[in-house]
């Protein structure tokens, strides 16, 4: 069912419905067919699509060198409100018309921030009233909201690492609002990415009381938020810097260890970003297989950056390859815990047409079903996982089993070694592997 506010925003455009790859009509899904089951489930239960509010309804494409091209109607009135109003029109519209289940925000995203913060609860709350009803006349959910501790120049030093306790406490104020409204929002999770959490440098930081700090406020918003009777699922959003020259969250092998630490891994997930892992130096599907083992695989941040830039560009997935490689770890992990895939992902600075951010979604979602399709395949109907299975045969039984199992020494595996033969070299087969992937996308 499409929602429209007072006035239709994207007219002429309507339900995007699955049409086929055959099908001619650019705003239809040409593999994403919501209903279509993949090992069990449907392509809607696995991927819970999510709208990211700031990219589609708020940011305008401004960069370092100038201003925003994009100018959205919703945006007119000169009264905070009724723009927050006419926003959350577009935005009901939009999703609607994309027959998504699913969005996220900030926030700020919302509503303009006032000058006082008993004004921006005033506002939030207003604004959260208004939304909860669009949310129960379309069935639309909220997969999970977060606070913007970072664009506020208050956050200049950081939020929860502000070597300041006001701007600590700020932060803290802030956070409450925007778990309040979450949780009155049906919020099924929320988010914690730490923008301004890191240094720009060393010489005036104290990294170690900086990351006990940022552990005694998860702490705190954990138990408020279950204080109000939030059962969803807390996650970390790692990134490794932009805009700190070097933030906490590093990637997910770090954010892990730090949760691990500080006793946070029961109520923390993560929530991995295909962009945030290449900044990390890593591939996205290092990132989910890091998570996936730590039981942690949380939600997905689904974009893609460029190969010839190093920063967060946060261009729509279109690569089917990274993709794919990607479903192969979520197929195996067993798909997400409690998350989803939140397109947090922008339409290029030059690309002005209103009907750009359909053709943009559509396209992220397609790429997701092709490259879910072919992971199904290859896992179901190719040699891949029992060739990777082989290469580790040797542990499956005998003294390989044993070391599994822990109970040979490092003299026992001296005597083992002095005892046999030279150990045969077995081809790695990558080239093989990678060709398997290609034979079925
Ligand atoms: C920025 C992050 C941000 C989070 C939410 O790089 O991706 O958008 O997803 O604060
Ligand atoms: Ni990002
Ligand atoms: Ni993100």
């Amino acid at each position: 069912m499409i929602l429209t506010g007072d006035k239709e925003f994207y007219k002429g455009i309507g339900s995007i419905k699955y049409e086929g790859k055959e099908s001619d009509n650019p705003f239809s899904f040409k593999f994403y067919n919501p209903e279509k089951k993949v090992m069990g489930k449907s392509m809607a239960e696995h991927f819970k699509f999510a709208v990211a509010y700031w990219h589609s309804f708020c940011g305008q494409g401004g960069d370092p060198f100038g201003p925003g091209t994009q100018q959205f109607p919703w945006d007119s009135s000169s009264d905070p409100m009724q723009r927050a109003r006419d926003k959350a029109d577009a935005a009901f519209e939009f999703i609607t018309k994309m027959g998504f289940e699913y969005f996220c925000f900030h926030d700020v995203d919302l509503v303009d921030e006032a000058d006082s913060l008993s004004e921006n609860e005033k506002r939030l709350h207003e604004i959260g009233e208004y939304i909860s009803q669009k949310k129960q006349d379309s069935g639309v959910k909220l997969l999970w909201g977060t606070a913007n501790c970072f664009s506020n120049p208050v956050y200049m030093n950081g939020a929860a690492t502000n070597p300041d306790f006001n701007v600590v406490a700020r932060a803290g104020a802030q956070i409450k609002m925007a778990l309040d409204l979450t949780i009155s929002l049906g919020g099924e999770n929320y988010v914690f990415w730490g923008g301004r959490e890191g240094y720009m440098s060393l010489l005036n930081t104290d990294m170690g009381r900086e990351l006990d700090h940022m552990a005694q406020f998860l702490v705190m918003a954990r138990d408020y938020a279950r204080s109000r009777g939030f059962k969803g699922t807390f996650f970390i959003e790692p990134k490794p810097m932009e805009p700190m020259k070097h933030q906490y969250d590093f990637d997910a092998a770090t954010a892990i260890g730090f949760l691990r630490e500080y006793g946070l891994e029961k109520d923390f997930k993560l929530n991995i970003e295909v962009n945030h892992a290449t900044l990390a130096q890593h591939s996205f599907e290092h990132e989910l297989t890091v998570a996936a083992n730590a039981g942690m695989l949380g939600s997905i941040d689904a974009n893609r950056g460029d190969n010839q830039n190093g920063w967060d560009t946060d261009q729509f997935p279109v690569n089917i390859y990274e993709v794919t490689e990607a479903m192969l770890v979520f197929l195996q992990a067993g798909g997400l815990k409690g998350g989803g895939i939140n397109f947090d992902a922008k339409i290029r600075r030059n690309s002005i047409d209103l009907e750009d951010i359909f053709h943009a979604h559509i396209g992220g979602a397609d790429t997701f079903a092709r490259a879910l399709l072919t992971a199904e395949k290859i896992l179901t109907s190719s040699k891949f996982t029992s060739l990777r299975n082989e290469r580790y045969a040797s542990f499956d039984n005998g003294q390989g089993q044993e070391f599994e199992n822990g109970s040979l020494t490092l003299e026992d595996l001296s005597d083992i070694a002095l005892k046999s033969k030279k150990p045969n070299r077995i081809s790695g087969k990558q080239e093989f592997f990678e060709n398997i992937i290609n034979q079925f996308i």
